[in-house]
């Protein structure tokens, strides 16, 4: 038990910091305190501790330099949606979109739990800054936690450490971010959220998504509120520039639902057909946006993070050639399959297959393996990840730390859309383009757990992470695109049309770059298109499709609407809009109302 707290000798003079940590010190009775100072011999130190205690495993050093191995518990491997809440006054202010709690309520709840959990543990505390230290555009968190496995994540996801306390100085704000792992019980795991104290408490999980707090917590739910506040926007977006052939780059932000490939379309590697012509793709971020308006007048964006925590399996030399090389070393793999060399394996990776290994549950595995019930069982979890510094990545774009960030040019907004969507399309303005992100969509795959075509809508990506009504959020859009005077332009792509022998009729992957030249020639006004009722859809020939073989009746079905689809397409929405009830803007059904209209000409 921790007796006394050495306050004089913590590296801070913020007294709002110092009296909060003492606060929560107290509550979770940690056995020591330690302030992470983010140095290279403090992580040496921290992965020694965590390798006697069998908390990481170290990968063989020759072929995996620098790479740790960790499994988190069998009923703690993805975000939990059902235990995560939003805590404000009110119910309508939380929306029909999150989980509600009171904020009395959630801290006597947590706090319960978070009562003594730390016992015979350390408690870390973390200073990080989401965006580089010091630009307009950062937050910066503290997050406390008992967790080893966090702390080494957060120095690979965040700028973290002393230089963040700096930055902080004696009256500074921060986000006051509280972990414990507490037992892991997931009947006694809650992740909230304290919009209007700046407040984040999760406890009982020690996953990713629900404990690296800079990332969906902070970074999203409670930067979506403080962004709505403040006039600028948090978005779950990738961000990628597209230098063309005359060395100008064109940044892109994206926003896809899960099983997309959107860090796979943010480190894309140029096909054959069209490298000759000098296109180089530039990666800024594979998951979060910050975007601000800048004084002249265009939109700006940073990525937050300063690493990728991407899933492993599907992940490979074909699908996604720079993610591969980026988690060559210093890289954490959680519940993957560990080899017996001390290597590691997933579904979907290239090379041989391991002959054995031991899987995500910490259990002996072979390939094949089937349970009593006749399922395959998985040697990687389908929800294993990699975590890996952005700088790795051989597309990382040079402008990562510039603090005002990158130009936003397109927005692009996607889905897994088996018939109805076009390869890509454009909004007619930027109000239109709000309404497309709003009825984003993906139709369940047959990888993903539910009935399969299931049509589910996710606007803008952020059905689980906008940390207030969705409603007021879509208001939120529209009023950032009254304040820009170069607005970017607004797109949809789907990759993932079928023929009708239930084939993919776009191949993908690199090829998707004649989608963005495309996009990128429309932001230039360079570019043909046909103006139809969703929007304007290129012709085949408004495509550079050279060294593609793909026949004239395909790019037209890919390039086609059918009416009646998008009418009960219309139905749909209409239901759906109805969910957010009255803070559902007008605009958003006067635009459902001319599709409609526009659809029945
Ligand atoms: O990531 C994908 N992208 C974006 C890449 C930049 N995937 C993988 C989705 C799961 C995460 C895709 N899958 C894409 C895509 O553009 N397209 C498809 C569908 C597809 C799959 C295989 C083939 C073609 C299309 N081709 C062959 O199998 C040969
Ligand atoms: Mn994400």
């Amino acid at each position: 038990m921790l007796t006394a707290f050495n306050v004089s000798k913590w590296p801070t003079q913020n007294a709002e910091l110092k009296t909060w940590v003492i606060e929560m010190a107290e509550m979770c009775q940690p056995d020591a305190l330690v302030w992470v100072d983010g140095s290279e011999e403090e992580k040496q130190r921290l992965e020694k501790e965590a390798l006697a205690t069998g908390e990481l495993i170290l990968l063989d050093q020759q072929k995996w330099p620098g790479c740790l191995y960790h499994r988190t518990a069998a009923n703690d491997v993805a975000r939990t949606e059902h235990l995560t809440y939003i805590c404000t006054p009110s119910q309508e202010e939380a929306g029909p979109n999150n989980n509600w709690m009171s904020p009395e309520e959630g801290y006597k709840k947590a706090g319960a739990l978070f009562n003594g959990s730390m016992k015979g543990r350390t408690m870390y505390v973390i200073p990080f800054s989401m965006g580089p230290v010091g630009s307009p555009f950062a937050k910066i968190g503290v997050e406390l936690t008992d967790s080893i496995y966090v702390v080494l994540n957060m120095r690979i996801m965040t700028r973290m450490g002393e230089k963040v306390l700096q930055k902080l100085g004696p009256d500074g704000a921060f986000t006051r971010c509280l972990h414990s792992k507490a037992d892991l019980d997931d009947t006694r795991r809650l992740i909230l959220h304290f919009p209007h104290d700046n407040a984040i408490w999760s406890v009982g999980s020690g996953y990713g998504g629900n404990v690296l707090l800079g990332k969906k917590c902070l970074s999203l739910r409670i930067a979506s509120f403080l962004a709505r506040s403040e006039g600028w926007m948090a978005e779950h977006m990738l961000i990628m520039g597209v230098e063309n052939p005359s060395g100008h780059i064109v940044y892109i932000a994206a926003a896809f639902p899960s099983a997309c490939g959107k860090t796979n379309l943010a480190m894309l590697i140029p096909p054959e057909g069209l490298k000759h012509k000098g296109y180089r793709i530039w990666t800024v971020g594979d998951d979060i946006a910050w975007m601000r308006i800048d004084t002249d007048g265009k939109l700006w964006a940073v990525n937050p993070e300063t690493g990728f925590f991407g899933v492993a399996p599907g992940t490979n030399m074909q699908s996604n050639p720079n993610a591969m090389l980026t988690v060559k070393k210093n890289t954490i793999f959680t519940n993957v399959v560990l080899t017996p060399d001390k290597g590691i394996w997933w579904e979907g990776m290239d090379g041989d297959v391991p002959q054995e290994g031991i899987n995500w549950e910490g259990k002996p595995w072979k390939p094949g393996m089937v349970d009593d019930t006749g399922n395959k069982v998985h040697g990687a979890h389908p929800n294993s990840r990699f975590t890996a510094p952005v700088t790795q990545c051989p597309s990382i774009s040079n402008r990562i730390e510039h603090h005002h960030g990158v130009p936003i040019d397109a927005i692009v907004f996607g889905g897994r859309r088996a018939h109805l969507a076009p390869l890509v399309y454009e909004a007619f303005d930027w109000k239109h383009g709000v309404f497309i992100g709003a009825t984003m969509a993906s139709e369940r795959t047959a990888a993903q757990f539910g009935k399969q075509g299931e049509v589910r809508r996710d606007p803008m990506a952020m059905l689980p992470f906008c940390g207030y009504n969705m409603g007021h959020y879509f208001q939120h859009w529209l009023d950032m695109g009254k304040k820009m005077d170069k607005a970017p332009k607004i797109f949809n792509v789907n990759w993932f049309r079928l023929d009708d022998d239930g084939r993919f009729m776009w191949p993908g992957f690199g090829e998707n770059l004649r989608v963005l030249e495309w996009i990128m020639d429309r932001c230039m006004n360079t570019a043909g298109s046909k103006r139809t009722a969703i929007g304007y859809i290129p012709k085949a020939r408004d495509l550079d499709l050279a060294g593609l073989d793909i026949p004239e009746t395909t790019m037209e079905k890919l390039l086609s609407i059918d009416k009646n689809d998008w009418l009960e397409e219309v139905r749909d929405i209409e239901a759906f809009f109805k969910t957010f009830g009255s803070a559902m803007p007008q605009e958003m059904y006067n635009q459902l109302e001319g599709l409609a209209e526009r659809l029945k000409q």
